[in-house]
Protein backbone atom coordinates (compact mmCIF):
# COMPACT_ATOMS: atom_id res chain seq x y z
CA UNK A 1 0.00 0.00 0.00
CA UNK A 2 1.36 3.69 -0.87
CA UNK A 3 1.73 5.87 2.20
CA UNK A 4 -0.96 8.62 1.45
CA UNK A 5 -0.64 10.26 4.78
CA UNK A 6 0.89 14.21 4.47
CA UNK A 7 3.00 15.29 7.06
CA UNK A 8 3.70 18.77 7.97
CA UNK A 9 7.37 18.93 7.46
CA UNK A 10 8.83 21.41 10.20
CA UNK A 11 9.95 24.67 9.10
CA UNK A 12 13.62 26.21 8.85
CA UNK A 13 14.71 28.53 11.43
CA UNK A 14 12.44 31.30 12.14
CA UNK A 15 14.00 34.68 9.62
CA UNK A 16 12.14 37.57 9.90
CA UNK A 17 12.14 40.26 7.46
CA UNK A 18 11.58 44.09 8.12
CA UNK A 19 10.43 46.33 4.81
CA UNK A 20 13.92 47.65 5.65
CA UNK A 21 15.28 44.16 4.71
CA UNK A 22 13.45 44.57 1.28
CA UNK A 23 15.48 47.50 -0.21
CA UNK A 24 17.76 46.73 -2.63
CA UNK A 25 21.01 48.08 -2.83
CA UNK A 26 23.94 47.88 -5.15
CA UNK A 27 25.72 45.35 -6.43
CA UNK A 28 28.97 44.96 -5.63
CA UNK A 29 30.58 46.57 -9.31
CA UNK A 30 33.83 47.83 -9.99
CA UNK A 31 35.57 45.79 -7.91
CA UNK A 32 39.13 45.18 -9.19
CA UNK A 33 40.12 42.36 -6.55
CA UNK A 34 39.67 38.61 -5.86
CA UNK A 35 36.15 39.28 -4.19
CA UNK A 36 35.39 37.49 -1.14
CA UNK A 37 34.38 38.38 2.08
CA UNK A 38 35.30 35.07 3.84
CA UNK A 39 37.76 32.13 3.90
CA UNK A 40 35.36 30.50 0.68
CA UNK A 41 36.56 30.27 -2.58
CA UNK A 42 37.49 33.42 -4.21
CA UNK A 43 36.35 34.83 -7.50
CA UNK A 44 38.42 36.65 -9.60
CA UNK A 45 35.93 39.42 -10.00
CA UNK A 46 32.23 40.62 -9.38
CA UNK A 47 30.35 37.40 -9.42
CA UNK A 48 26.74 37.79 -11.42
CA UNK A 49 25.35 34.42 -11.03
CA UNK A 50 22.51 33.34 -13.89
CA UNK A 51 20.45 30.53 -13.49
CA UNK A 52 16.48 29.41 -14.25
CA UNK A 53 15.85 28.43 -11.01
CA UNK A 54 16.04 31.26 -7.61
CA UNK A 55 17.80 30.79 -4.10
CA UNK A 56 15.04 32.56 -2.79
CA UNK A 57 11.31 33.17 -3.48
CA UNK A 58 8.93 34.63 -2.40
CA UNK A 59 5.06 33.87 -1.53
CA UNK A 60 2.09 34.81 -0.15
CA UNK A 61 1.61 32.63 2.86
CA UNK A 62 -1.88 32.26 2.98
CA UNK A 63 -1.63 30.73 -0.78
CA UNK A 64 1.17 28.83 -0.12
CA UNK A 65 2.14 26.08 1.90
CA UNK A 66 4.83 26.25 4.05
CA UNK A 67 6.83 23.31 2.56
CA UNK A 68 6.41 23.13 -0.89
CA UNK A 69 7.86 21.23 -3.96
CA UNK A 70 8.85 23.83 -6.98
CA UNK A 71 7.89 23.10 -10.70
CA UNK A 72 10.97 21.26 -11.49
CA UNK A 73 10.69 19.34 -8.21
CA UNK A 74 13.11 21.38 -6.23
CA UNK A 75 12.12 21.11 -2.40
CA UNK A 76 11.32 24.11 -0.59
CA UNK A 77 10.73 25.40 2.95
CA UNK A 78 9.18 28.62 3.54
CA UNK A 79 10.76 30.46 6.75
CA UNK A 80 8.82 31.02 9.65
CA UNK A 81 6.56 34.43 10.52
CA UNK A 82 4.88 36.68 9.39
CA UNK A 83 7.76 38.40 6.87
CA UNK A 84 6.14 41.28 5.12
CA UNK A 85 2.70 42.51 4.24
CA UNK A 86 1.81 43.34 0.98
CA UNK A 87 -0.61 46.09 0.21
CA UNK A 88 -3.34 43.79 0.49
CA UNK A 89 -2.35 42.59 4.08
CA UNK A 90 -1.71 39.75 3.12
CA UNK A 91 2.10 37.90 4.65
CA UNK A 92 4.96 37.25 2.58
CA UNK A 93 7.11 34.29 3.25
CA UNK A 94 10.40 33.58 1.47
CA UNK A 95 11.17 29.86 0.52
CA UNK A 96 14.82 28.81 0.37
CA UNK A 97 14.89 26.20 -2.64
CA UNK A 98 17.15 23.04 -1.05
CA UNK A 99 18.65 22.16 -4.36
CA UNK A 100 22.24 21.43 -4.38
CA UNK A 101 23.17 24.30 -6.59
CA UNK A 102 21.25 26.82 -4.73
CA UNK A 103 22.49 25.53 -1.85
CA UNK A 104 25.98 25.57 -2.79
CA UNK A 105 26.51 28.49 -4.56
CA UNK A 106 24.53 31.07 -2.05
CA UNK A 107 26.95 31.13 0.69
CA UNK A 108 29.52 32.34 -1.90
CA UNK A 109 27.60 34.42 -3.73
CA UNK A 110 27.34 35.76 -0.33
CA UNK A 111 31.00 36.74 0.01
CA UNK A 112 31.39 38.22 -2.84
CA UNK A 113 28.68 40.80 -2.69
CA UNK A 114 27.91 39.55 -5.94
CA UNK A 115 24.10 39.71 -7.99
CA UNK A 116 22.66 36.75 -8.99
CA UNK A 117 19.78 36.73 -12.28
CA UNK A 118 16.89 34.09 -12.18
CA UNK A 119 13.01 33.95 -13.32
CA UNK A 120 11.08 34.95 -10.57
CA UNK A 121 8.92 31.71 -10.27
CA UNK A 122 6.91 33.20 -6.33
CA UNK A 123 3.74 34.43 -6.66
CA UNK A 124 5.10 37.02 -4.35
CA UNK A 125 8.51 37.81 -5.86
CA UNK A 126 7.97 41.08 -7.56
CA UNK A 127 5.69 42.07 -5.02
CA UNK A 128 9.27 42.74 -2.94
CA UNK A 129 10.95 43.90 -5.77
CA UNK A 130 12.87 47.43 -6.58
CA UNK A 131 12.06 49.30 -10.21
CA UNK A 132 15.01 46.89 -11.80
CA UNK A 133 12.69 43.60 -10.20
CA UNK A 134 16.18 43.73 -7.84
CA UNK A 135 16.01 42.50 -4.26
CA UNK A 136 18.95 41.96 -1.24
CA UNK A 137 19.11 38.36 -0.05
CA UNK A 138 18.95 36.58 1.66
CA UNK A 139 16.32 38.40 4.01
CA UNK A 140 17.87 38.87 7.14
CA UNK A 141 21.16 39.63 5.84
CA UNK A 142 21.24 41.66 2.76
CA UNK A 143 24.12 40.30 1.55
CA UNK A 144 23.80 40.48 -2.71
CA UNK A 145 21.45 41.34 -4.69
CA UNK A 146 18.52 38.83 -6.57
CA UNK A 147 17.25 40.75 -10.03
CA UNK A 148 14.51 38.40 -11.06
CA UNK A 149 12.80 37.80 -14.45
CA UNK A 150 9.70 38.36 -14.97
CA UNK A 151 8.29 35.34 -17.48
CA UNK A 152 4.46 34.84 -18.80
CA UNK A 153 2.74 31.80 -18.30
CA UNK A 154 3.44 30.88 -22.13
CA UNK A 155 6.89 32.05 -22.01
CA UNK A 156 7.52 29.64 -18.90
CA UNK A 157 5.25 26.79 -20.94
CA UNK A 158 7.57 27.24 -24.10
CA UNK A 159 11.48 27.62 -22.38
CA UNK A 160 11.16 26.02 -19.36
CA UNK A 161 8.31 22.83 -19.93
CA UNK A 162 9.07 23.13 -23.91
CA UNK A 163 12.54 23.30 -25.27
CA UNK A 164 14.26 23.11 -21.98
CA UNK A 165 12.94 20.15 -20.68
CA UNK A 166 11.34 18.23 -23.73
CA UNK A 167 14.04 18.87 -25.89
CA UNK A 168 17.30 19.45 -24.19
CA UNK A 169 16.48 17.11 -21.14
CA UNK A 170 15.78 14.08 -23.00
CA UNK A 171 18.32 14.46 -25.61
CA UNK A 172 21.55 15.10 -22.97
CA UNK A 173 20.32 12.50 -20.70
CA UNK A 174 20.22 10.08 -24.36
CA UNK A 175 16.82 9.50 -24.50
CA UNK A 176 16.08 11.32 -28.29
CA UNK A 177 12.76 8.82 -28.51
CA UNK A 178 10.88 11.39 -26.13
CA UNK A 179 11.89 14.72 -27.73
CA UNK A 180 8.60 16.32 -28.37
CA UNK A 181 9.40 19.41 -30.64
CA UNK A 182 6.70 21.91 -30.10
CA UNK A 183 6.20 24.68 -32.81
CA UNK A 184 7.42 27.38 -30.86
CA UNK A 185 9.14 26.36 -28.22
CA UNK A 186 12.76 27.19 -29.50
CA UNK A 187 11.39 30.90 -30.17
CA UNK A 188 10.45 31.26 -26.59
CA UNK A 189 14.08 29.34 -25.55
CA UNK A 190 15.12 32.58 -27.52
CA UNK A 191 13.57 35.04 -26.27
CA UNK A 192 14.18 34.19 -22.64
CA UNK A 193 17.42 34.12 -23.33
CA UNK A 194 17.85 36.96 -24.65
CA UNK A 195 15.79 38.36 -21.57
CA UNK A 196 18.67 37.26 -19.38
CA UNK A 197 21.24 38.41 -21.88
CA UNK A 198 20.01 41.95 -21.43
CA UNK A 199 19.62 41.59 -17.55
CA UNK A 200 22.81 40.11 -17.59
CA UNK A 201 23.87 43.45 -19.57
CA UNK A 202 22.71 45.77 -17.16
CA UNK A 203 24.52 44.39 -14.18
CA UNK A 204 28.13 43.45 -16.05
CA UNK A 205 30.99 45.88 -15.81
CA UNK A 206 34.30 45.41 -16.76
CA UNK A 207 35.39 43.37 -13.95
CA UNK A 208 31.99 41.08 -14.51
CA UNK A 209 32.50 37.22 -14.01
CA UNK A 210 29.18 35.68 -15.32
CA UNK A 211 28.81 32.23 -14.17
CA UNK A 212 25.30 30.87 -16.20
CA UNK A 213 24.59 27.32 -14.40
CA UNK A 214 22.87 24.40 -16.54
CA UNK A 215 20.81 23.98 -20.05
CA UNK A 216 18.23 26.26 -19.53
CA UNK A 217 20.62 28.84 -20.97
CA UNK A 218 22.41 27.64 -23.73
CA UNK A 219 21.91 30.57 -26.01
CA UNK A 220 22.35 33.24 -23.62
CA UNK A 221 26.40 33.27 -23.36
CA UNK A 222 27.07 34.37 -27.30
CA UNK A 223 24.08 37.38 -26.51
CA UNK A 224 26.08 38.26 -23.31
CA UNK A 225 29.82 38.12 -24.80
CA UNK A 226 28.47 40.22 -27.33
CA UNK A 227 27.16 42.92 -25.07
CA UNK A 228 29.33 43.26 -21.85
CA UNK A 229 32.92 44.56 -21.85
CA UNK A 230 35.69 42.51 -23.34
CA UNK A 231 37.12 42.32 -20.28
CA UNK A 232 34.74 40.80 -18.77
CA UNK A 233 34.44 36.37 -18.28
CA UNK A 234 31.69 34.49 -19.31
CA UNK A 235 31.39 31.05 -17.54
CA UNK A 236 28.79 28.53 -17.85
CA UNK A 237 28.40 25.13 -16.01
CA UNK A 238 26.68 22.26 -17.78
CA UNK A 239 25.15 20.68 -15.06
CA UNK A 240 23.61 17.60 -16.74
CA UNK A 241 25.25 15.31 -19.35
CA UNK A 242 26.16 15.74 -22.94
CA UNK A 243 24.93 13.47 -25.79
CA UNK A 244 27.35 11.90 -28.30
CA UNK A 245 26.54 13.23 -31.79
CA UNK A 246 24.66 10.08 -32.96
CA UNK A 247 22.04 11.69 -30.19
CA UNK A 248 22.81 15.14 -30.57
CA UNK A 249 21.78 15.41 -34.55
CA UNK A 250 18.16 15.02 -32.94
CA UNK A 251 18.52 18.13 -31.33
CA UNK A 252 16.02 20.77 -33.31
CA UNK A 253 18.70 24.29 -34.01
CA UNK A 254 21.62 22.31 -32.87
CA UNK A 255 23.87 24.33 -34.48
CA UNK A 256 22.22 27.55 -32.54
CA UNK A 257 22.77 25.37 -28.95
CA UNK A 258 26.51 24.86 -29.95
CA UNK A 259 26.99 28.55 -31.23
CA UNK A 260 25.39 29.69 -28.14
CA UNK A 261 27.38 28.00 -25.89
CA UNK A 262 30.71 28.78 -27.85
CA UNK A 263 30.21 32.54 -26.99
CA UNK A 264 31.73 31.07 -23.37
CA UNK A 265 35.15 31.61 -22.35
CA UNK A 266 34.79 28.64 -20.08
CA UNK A 267 32.57 25.46 -20.31
CA UNK A 268 32.13 23.14 -17.63
CA UNK A 269 31.18 19.70 -17.28
CA UNK A 270 31.21 17.02 -14.95
CA UNK A 271 33.01 15.02 -16.24
CA UNK A 272 35.99 14.20 -19.08
CA UNK A 273 33.37 11.99 -21.16
CA UNK A 274 31.07 14.49 -21.53
CA UNK A 275 33.79 16.81 -22.43
CA UNK A 276 34.90 14.49 -25.03
CA UNK A 277 31.44 13.89 -26.77
CA UNK A 278 31.11 18.29 -26.10
CA UNK A 279 34.62 18.21 -28.94
CA UNK A 280 33.01 15.45 -30.94
CA UNK A 281 29.92 17.13 -31.50
CA UNK A 282 31.27 21.03 -32.34
CA UNK A 283 34.10 19.05 -34.80
CA UNK A 284 31.15 17.33 -36.76
CA UNK A 285 28.54 19.90 -37.03
CA UNK A 286 30.52 23.32 -36.85
CA UNK A 287 32.99 22.46 -39.42
CA UNK A 288 33.92 26.29 -39.02
CA UNK A 289 34.95 25.83 -35.79
CA UNK A 290 38.50 24.75 -34.79
CA UNK A 291 39.18 22.40 -32.35
CA UNK A 292 42.01 21.39 -29.97
CA UNK A 293 41.79 17.95 -28.32
CA UNK A 294 45.21 18.66 -26.41
CA UNK A 295 44.62 21.70 -24.76
CA UNK A 296 40.86 21.27 -25.36
CA UNK A 297 39.50 24.65 -26.63
CA UNK A 298 37.64 25.81 -29.11
CA UNK A 299 37.82 28.56 -31.95
CA UNK A 300 34.77 29.81 -33.37
CA UNK A 301 33.70 33.29 -34.34
CA UNK A 302 36.68 35.36 -33.15
CA UNK A 303 36.18 33.53 -29.42
CA UNK A 304 38.29 31.03 -27.95
CA UNK A 305 36.41 28.64 -25.34
CA UNK A 306 38.45 26.23 -22.97
CA UNK A 307 35.86 23.11 -21.99
CA UNK A 308 36.57 21.58 -18.76
CA UNK A 309 35.92 18.54 -16.46
CA UNK A 310 35.49 19.61 -13.05
CA UNK A 311 33.37 17.07 -10.69
CA UNK A 312 30.66 18.79 -8.81
CA UNK A 313 30.49 17.72 -4.88
CA UNK A 314 28.50 18.56 -1.97
CA UNK A 315 28.97 20.28 1.51
CA UNK A 316 30.16 17.34 3.05
CA UNK A 317 31.19 19.01 6.54
CA UNK A 318 27.46 20.04 6.66
CA UNK A 319 25.50 17.06 6.30
CA UNK A 320 28.70 15.14 7.91
CA UNK A 321 27.62 18.05 11.26
CA UNK A 322 23.74 17.63 10.87
CA UNK A 323 23.72 13.81 10.98
CA UNK A 324 25.98 14.04 13.73
CA UNK A 325 23.27 15.91 15.60
CA UNK A 326 20.49 13.74 14.74
CA UNK A 327 19.13 11.15 17.02
CA UNK A 328 17.65 7.57 17.32
CA UNK A 329 14.39 8.69 18.78
CA UNK A 330 14.14 10.64 15.39
CA UNK A 331 14.49 7.39 13.19
CA UNK A 332 11.74 5.61 15.50
CA UNK A 333 9.41 8.80 14.59
CA UNK A 334 9.82 9.00 11.57
CA UNK A 335 9.54 5.07 11.45
CA UNK A 336 6.55 5.50 13.09
CA UNK A 337 5.38 8.09 10.57
CA UNK A 338 5.93 5.89 7.85
CA UNK A 339 4.62 2.56 9.54
CA UNK A 340 8.05 1.17 8.98
CA UNK A 341 8.54 -1.47 12.06
CA UNK A 342 11.05 -0.73 14.52
CA UNK A 343 14.53 -2.50 14.18
CA UNK A 344 13.79 -3.29 10.47
CA UNK A 345 16.65 -3.30 8.08
CA UNK A 346 16.70 0.04 6.52
CA UNK A 347 16.84 0.52 2.81
CA UNK A 348 16.68 4.02 1.12
CA UNK A 349 16.03 5.36 -2.59
CA UNK A 350 16.01 9.36 -3.01
CA UNK A 351 15.25 11.13 -5.58
CA UNK A 352 13.10 13.42 -8.19
CA UNK A 353 10.23 11.60 -10.07
CA UNK A 354 12.36 11.61 -13.64
CA UNK A 355 12.66 8.81 -15.78
CA UNK A 356 16.32 9.23 -15.72
CA UNK A 357 16.80 7.75 -12.40
CA UNK A 358 16.04 4.14 -12.87
CA UNK A 359 13.13 3.88 -10.27
CA UNK A 360 11.30 1.28 -11.53
CA UNK A 361 14.91 -0.90 -12.53
CA UNK A 362 15.25 -0.35 -8.84
CA UNK A 363 11.90 -1.67 -7.38
CA UNK A 364 12.56 -4.61 -10.14
CA UNK A 365 15.95 -5.34 -8.59
CA UNK A 366 14.01 -4.85 -4.98
CA UNK A 367 11.46 -7.53 -6.27
CA UNK A 368 14.11 -10.14 -7.64
CA UNK A 369 15.68 -9.49 -3.70
CA UNK A 370 12.63 -10.46 -2.02
CA UNK A 371 12.26 -13.32 -4.41
CA UNK A 372 15.36 -14.76 -3.91
CA UNK A 373 15.47 -13.95 -0.30
CA UNK A 374 12.24 -14.65 1.51
CA UNK A 375 14.20 -14.41 5.20
CA UNK A 376 14.70 -10.96 4.49
CA UNK A 377 10.99 -10.57 4.07
CA UNK A 378 9.36 -8.81 7.15
CA UNK A 379 13.56 -7.96 7.82
CA UNK A 380 14.20 -5.36 5.36
CA UNK A 381 12.11 -2.36 4.06
CA UNK A 382 13.25 -0.40 1.27
CA UNK A 383 11.89 3.85 2.06
CA UNK A 384 11.54 5.30 -1.60
CA UNK A 385 11.36 9.10 -1.48
CA UNK A 386 10.75 10.66 -4.95
CA UNK A 387 10.06 14.31 -5.46
CA UNK A 388 7.19 14.94 -8.43
CA UNK A 389 9.06 16.90 -10.84
CA UNK A 390 8.31 18.69 -14.56
CA UNK A 391 4.21 17.34 -13.40
CA UNK A 392 3.34 19.42 -16.48
CA UNK A 393 4.74 17.05 -19.00
CA UNK A 394 2.95 13.84 -20.07
CA UNK A 395 5.67 11.95 -19.97
CA UNK A 396 6.77 12.84 -16.05
CA UNK A 397 2.50 12.12 -15.00
CA UNK A 398 2.99 8.47 -16.72
CA UNK A 399 6.42 7.60 -14.92
CA UNK A 400 4.62 8.91 -11.85
CA UNK A 401 2.12 6.05 -12.23
CA UNK A 402 4.37 3.73 -13.65
CA UNK A 403 6.36 4.00 -10.15
CA UNK A 404 3.47 4.20 -7.94
CA UNK A 405 1.41 1.20 -9.59
CA UNK A 406 4.70 -0.59 -9.57
CA UNK A 407 5.33 -0.13 -5.60
CA UNK A 408 1.55 -1.31 -5.03
CA UNK A 409 2.01 -4.70 -7.26
CA UNK A 410 5.19 -5.09 -5.35
CA UNK A 411 3.62 -4.65 -1.78
CA UNK A 412 0.42 -6.31 -2.93
CA UNK A 413 2.82 -9.31 -3.96
CA UNK A 414 4.87 -9.97 -0.58
CA UNK A 415 3.84 -7.61 2.27
CA UNK A 416 2.02 -8.46 5.17
CA UNK A 417 -0.38 -7.27 7.29
CA UNK A 418 2.30 -5.33 9.72
CA UNK A 419 5.27 -4.85 6.96
CA UNK A 420 5.62 -3.37 3.66
CA UNK A 421 8.50 -4.74 1.45
CA UNK A 422 8.38 -1.14 -0.28
CA UNK A 423 7.41 2.15 1.89
CA UNK A 424 6.81 5.06 -0.81
CA UNK A 425 6.68 8.67 -0.17
CA UNK A 426 6.80 11.78 -2.41
CA UNK A 427 6.75 13.85 1.14
CA UNK A 428 9.68 16.81 1.01
CA UNK A 429 11.98 15.84 3.84
CA UNK A 430 13.33 18.79 5.67
CA UNK A 431 16.79 18.64 6.17
CA UNK A 432 16.71 17.08 9.49
CA UNK A 433 14.94 14.34 8.33
CA UNK A 434 16.80 13.96 5.28
CA UNK A 435 19.87 13.19 7.57
CA UNK A 436 18.45 11.51 10.45
CA UNK A 437 17.89 8.81 7.14
CA UNK A 438 21.13 9.38 5.66
CA UNK A 439 22.77 8.68 8.51
CA UNK A 440 20.72 5.50 9.84
CA UNK A 441 19.95 3.77 6.51
CA UNK A 442 22.09 0.46 6.18
CA UNK A 443 21.69 0.70 1.99
CA UNK A 444 21.07 3.05 -0.14
CA UNK A 445 20.46 2.22 -3.81
CA UNK A 446 21.49 5.08 -6.15
CA UNK A 447 20.28 3.37 -9.93
CA UNK A 448 20.18 6.28 -12.33
CA UNK A 449 20.32 4.92 -16.03
CA UNK A 450 22.00 8.18 -16.54
CA UNK A 451 23.14 11.18 -14.83
CA UNK A 452 25.02 14.21 -14.95
CA UNK A 453 26.74 13.62 -11.14
CA UNK A 454 24.05 12.54 -8.71
CA UNK A 455 24.38 14.84 -5.37
CA UNK A 456 22.35 12.25 -3.42
CA UNK A 457 25.19 9.31 -3.39
CA UNK A 458 27.39 11.80 -1.91
CA UNK A 459 24.92 13.32 0.44
CA UNK A 460 24.49 9.90 1.28
CA UNK A 461 28.49 9.03 2.04
CA UNK A 462 29.08 12.40 3.60
CA UNK A 463 26.16 11.60 6.49
CA UNK A 464 26.99 8.26 7.19
CA UNK A 465 29.14 8.76 10.53
CA UNK A 466 28.86 5.80 11.81
CA UNK A 467 30.80 3.67 9.17
CA UNK A 468 28.26 1.24 8.85
CA UNK A 469 26.55 2.30 5.27
CA UNK A 470 27.00 0.57 2.25
CA UNK A 471 26.56 2.33 -1.43
CA UNK A 472 24.80 0.46 -4.42
CA UNK A 473 25.51 3.05 -7.25
CA UNK A 474 24.70 2.94 -10.55
CA UNK A 475 27.91 2.83 -13.24
CA UNK A 476 26.19 5.11 -15.47
CA UNK A 477 26.09 8.13 -13.03
CA UNK A 478 29.23 10.99 -13.21
CA UNK A 479 29.56 10.51 -9.13
CA UNK A 480 30.75 6.70 -9.80
CA UNK A 481 33.92 8.10 -11.51
CA UNK A 482 34.72 9.45 -8.42
CA UNK A 483 33.89 6.39 -6.09
CA UNK A 484 34.77 3.78 -8.30
CA UNK A 485 34.52 -0.01 -7.06
CA UNK A 486 34.59 1.49 -3.63
CA UNK A 487 30.94 1.91 -3.85
CA UNK A 488 28.96 -1.51 -5.05
CA UNK A 489 29.03 -0.86 -8.66
CA UNK A 490 25.43 -2.04 -10.62
CA UNK A 491 24.08 -1.98 -14.01
CA UNK A 492 20.74 -0.56 -13.12
CA UNK A 493 19.14 -2.48 -16.25
CA UNK A 494 20.65 -5.95 -14.96
CA UNK A 495 17.85 -6.74 -12.28
CA UNK A 496 19.63 -9.61 -11.30
CA UNK A 497 23.07 -8.37 -10.50
CA UNK A 498 21.52 -5.37 -8.86
CA UNK A 499 19.81 -7.87 -6.18
CA UNK A 500 22.81 -9.70 -6.11
CA UNK A 501 24.89 -6.49 -4.77
CA UNK A 502 21.66 -5.98 -2.97
CA UNK A 503 22.05 -9.33 -1.03
CA UNK A 504 26.26 -8.65 -0.69
CA UNK A 505 25.26 -4.94 0.83
CA UNK A 506 23.56 -6.76 3.77
CA UNK A 507 25.67 -9.29 4.22
CA UNK A 508 29.08 -7.41 3.89
CA UNK A 509 31.05 -7.63 6.98
CA UNK A 510 31.71 -4.71 9.41
CA UNK A 511 35.35 -4.30 8.37
CA UNK A 512 34.48 -4.45 4.42
CA UNK A 513 31.47 -1.83 5.53
CA UNK A 514 33.93 0.54 7.22
CA UNK A 515 36.44 0.17 4.72
CA UNK A 516 34.55 0.75 1.70
CA UNK A 517 32.89 4.06 3.94
CA UNK A 518 36.47 5.42 4.56
CA UNK A 519 38.03 5.99 0.91
CA UNK A 520 33.97 7.08 -0.20
CA UNK A 521 34.31 9.55 2.72
CA UNK A 522 37.40 10.30 1.80
CA UNK A 523 36.65 11.62 -2.13
CA UNK A 524 33.72 12.93 -0.85
CA UNK A 525 35.40 15.17 1.58
CA UNK A 526 38.40 16.13 -0.79
CA UNK A 527 36.11 17.07 -3.42
CA UNK A 528 33.06 18.71 -1.24
CA UNK A 529 31.26 22.14 -3.16
CA UNK A 530 34.07 24.14 -1.64
CA UNK A 531 36.80 22.57 -3.53
CA UNK A 532 34.52 22.80 -6.70
CA UNK A 533 33.66 26.21 -6.41
CA UNK A 534 37.42 26.85 -6.07
CA UNK A 535 38.44 25.24 -9.37
CA UNK A 536 35.77 26.88 -10.76
CA UNK A 537 37.10 29.91 -9.87
CA UNK A 538 40.52 29.49 -10.59
CA UNK A 539 40.04 28.49 -14.37
CA UNK A 540 37.90 31.47 -14.54
CA UNK A 541 40.77 33.33 -13.83
CA UNK A 542 43.00 31.44 -15.93
CA UNK A 543 40.78 31.74 -18.89
CA UNK A 544 40.25 35.65 -17.94
CA UNK A 545 44.30 36.17 -17.81
CA UNK A 546 44.97 34.02 -21.28
CA UNK A 547 42.15 36.45 -22.80
CA UNK A 548 43.81 39.56 -21.35
CA UNK A 549 47.48 38.37 -22.54
CA UNK A 550 46.00 38.19 -26.18
CA UNK A 551 46.71 41.01 -28.32
CA UNK A 552 44.57 44.12 -28.87
CA UNK A 553 43.87 42.52 -32.47
CA UNK A 554 42.45 39.44 -31.20
CA UNK A 555 40.06 40.95 -29.25
CA UNK A 556 39.57 43.26 -32.17
CA UNK A 557 39.44 40.20 -34.32
CA UNK A 558 36.26 38.76 -32.05
CA UNK A 559 33.97 41.89 -33.22
CA UNK A 560 35.55 42.01 -36.75
CA UNK A 561 34.58 38.14 -36.75
CA UNK A 562 31.02 38.67 -35.81
CA UNK A 563 30.29 41.18 -37.68
CA UNK A 564 31.44 39.84 -40.70
CA UNK A 565 29.70 36.54 -40.90
CA UNK A 566 26.35 36.93 -40.69
CA UNK A 567 25.27 33.49 -42.13
CA UNK A 568 22.81 31.30 -40.56
CA UNK A 569 24.81 28.83 -38.36
CA UNK A 570 23.58 25.06 -40.00
CA UNK A 571 22.13 23.07 -37.96
CA UNK A 572 22.67 18.98 -37.58
CA UNK A 573 20.24 17.16 -39.18
C1 LIG B 1 20.92 17.89 -11.53
C2 LIG B 1 21.54 16.75 -12.37
C3 LIG B 1 23.55 16.83 -10.89
C4 LIG B 1 15.75 15.71 -2.93
N1 LIG B 1 14.66 15.45 -2.19
C5 LIG B 1 14.75 16.20 -1.06
C6 LIG B 1 15.93 16.95 -1.13
N2 LIG B 1 16.52 16.65 -2.30
C7 LIG B 1 17.79 17.22 -2.78
C8 LIG B 1 18.93 16.24 -2.58
C9 LIG B 1 19.93 16.73 -3.63
C10 LIG B 1 19.04 17.30 -4.73
O1 LIG B 1 17.73 17.45 -4.18
C11 LIG B 1 18.98 16.36 -5.94
O2 LIG B 1 20.20 16.43 -6.61
P1 LIG B 1 20.72 15.32 -7.68
O3 LIG B 1 22.11 15.63 -8.10
O4 LIG B 1 20.62 13.96 -7.07
O5 LIG B 1 19.70 15.34 -8.90
P2 LIG B 1 19.06 16.46 -9.92
O6 LIG B 1 17.97 17.19 -9.23
O7 LIG B 1 18.63 15.69 -11.13
O8 LIG B 1 20.24 17.47 -10.31
C12 LIG B 1 22.48 15.93 -11.51
C13 LIG B 1 22.92 18.05 -10.22
O9 LIG B 1 22.03 18.73 -11.10
C14 LIG B 1 24.01 19.04 -9.78
O10 LIG B 1 24.85 19.38 -10.86
O11 LIG B 1 24.24 16.08 -9.90
O12 LIG B 1 23.12 14.95 -12.29
O13 LIG B 1 20.52 15.91 -12.92
O14 LIG B 1 20.71 17.77 -3.12
O15 LIG B 1 19.36 16.29 -1.27
N3 LIG B 1 16.33 17.79 -0.15
C15 LIG B 1 15.50 17.89 0.94
N4 LIG B 1 14.33 17.20 1.06
C16 LIG B 1 13.93 16.35 0.09
O16 LIG B 1 12.86 15.74 0.21
N5 LIG B 1 15.86 18.69 1.95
Amino acid sequence: MLFQRMRVPERLPTTTVSDRQYRTRASGRGRTDDASGGDGPSCPGSLIVVSNRQPYRHEYEDESPSNSTGSDGTSSHGTDGGLARADDQRSITVDEPTGGLTAGLDPVVQETDGTWIAWGDGDADFEVTDDRNCVAVPPDEEAYTLRRLDLSEEAVDAYYYGFSNRVLWPLCHGFPDLIENRPTDFEWYQTVNEQFAEAVSEHADENAVVWLQDYHLALAPRLIRESIPDSATVAHFWHIPWPTPETFRHCPAGGHILEGLLGNDLLGFHVEGYVDRFLDCVDRFLPAATVDRTRRTIRYDGQTTRVVATPMGVDAEGYDRDARSTDRDRLSSLFEEYGILQGTTLGLGLDRLDYTKGIPERLAALERFFERNPGWRGEFTFLQKATPSRTEIGTYQQYGDLVRSEVQRINRRFGTADWQPIVYTEDVLPREDLCTLYRHADVMVVSPLVDGMNLVAQEYVAASVDGDSALLLSNRVGAHERFGSHALTIDPTDTDETAAQLEYALSMSPYERQRRLNTLRQRVFSGDIQSWMATQFDWIRRVHDDAGSSDESDRTGRRADSESDSREPTPPV
